[in-house]
């Protein structure tokens, strides 16, 4: 783990924002820190599991990463951004999880590449996938979900994708730390990441057929 990922599990803000500074000013590569945050998010996280931080502590580490990213996010669409709109990507963050920062990497990622992204934000119902899905004929549905309790959600929702006949029409991905927690033959999707940038790959080999 480098500074940034150390800066964030000591949760401090002012040592977290120079290192993003200094990563930018030094042309590190942006996917690169952000997963250097987010190792340090999962420290935050493993001292809230141990009752070292409250939900307070959880607060404001969220807060450090948004406030990195909006540093971050210029240089991810200089070094990604592609004008070329290709395909439609419909996100959301399964009914019962309000986590959204890891979603928000991959949405900013799939707008850089030049994809029209739909996001439906957090706590998304089945029925608001499925309607979503009838009226913007997305080629690809992206689900995050973390809570433990989130795992019935996601199948809940590709199994409503198949009742309603709208398998076939669209591939599902999904990411967040549930993924980590189950076997992915668990999860009944076409792929399963913890990696935005292997999900954005495949998003684009998908509506692209590029390799
Ligand atoms: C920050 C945080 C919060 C913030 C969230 C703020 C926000 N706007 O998102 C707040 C404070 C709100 C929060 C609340 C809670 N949290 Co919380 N939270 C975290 C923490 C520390 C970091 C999560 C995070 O953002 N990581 C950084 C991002 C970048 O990582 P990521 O989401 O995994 O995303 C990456 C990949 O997975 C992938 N990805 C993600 N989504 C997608 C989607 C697609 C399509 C693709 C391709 C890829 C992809 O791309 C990203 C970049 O690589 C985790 C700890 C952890 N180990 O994850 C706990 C954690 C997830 N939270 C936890 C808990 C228990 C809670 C609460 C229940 C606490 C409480 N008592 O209220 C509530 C739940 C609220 C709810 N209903 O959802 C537990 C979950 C345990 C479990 N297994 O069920 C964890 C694991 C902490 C712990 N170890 O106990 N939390």
């Amino acid at each position: 783990m480098g500074k940034l990922g150390d800066a964030m599990a000591a949760l401090d803000k002012d040592i977290f924002l120079a290192a993003v500074k200094e990563g930018l000013t030094a042309n590190q590569d942006p996917l690169e820190m952000v997963e250097d945050a987010r190792q340090g998010l999962e420290l935050v996280g493993a001292e809230f599991d141990q009752g070292n931080y409250f939900l307070m502590e959880l607060m404001w580490a969220a807060e450090i990463f948004k406030d990195g990213m909006a540093l971050i996010r210029p240089r991810l669409q200089e070094l990604h951004g592609d004008a070329e709109a290709k395909g439609v990507i419909l996100m959301g963050t399964v009914a019962g999880d309000v986590h959204d920062l890891g979603k928000n990497i991959v949405k900013d990622l799939l707008d850089c590449s030049g994809f029209e992204v739909i996001d439906l934000g957090v706590d998304v119902s089945t029925a608001k996938f499925i309607e979503n899905i009838k009226e913007h004929h997305p080629q690809v549905v992206g689900m995050s979900a973390l809570l433990t309790a989130a795992i019935g959600e996601v199948n809940k929702t590709v199994t409503a994708i198949e009742e309603a006949g709208l398998r076939e029409s669209v591939k599902v991905i999904v990411g967040g730390g549930i993924v980590g927690e189950v076997k992915r033959t668990m999860l009944n999707v076409d792929h399963a990441t913890t990696n935005a940038n292997e999900g954005v790959r495949l998003i684009k080999r998908w509506i692209t057929g590029d390799q």
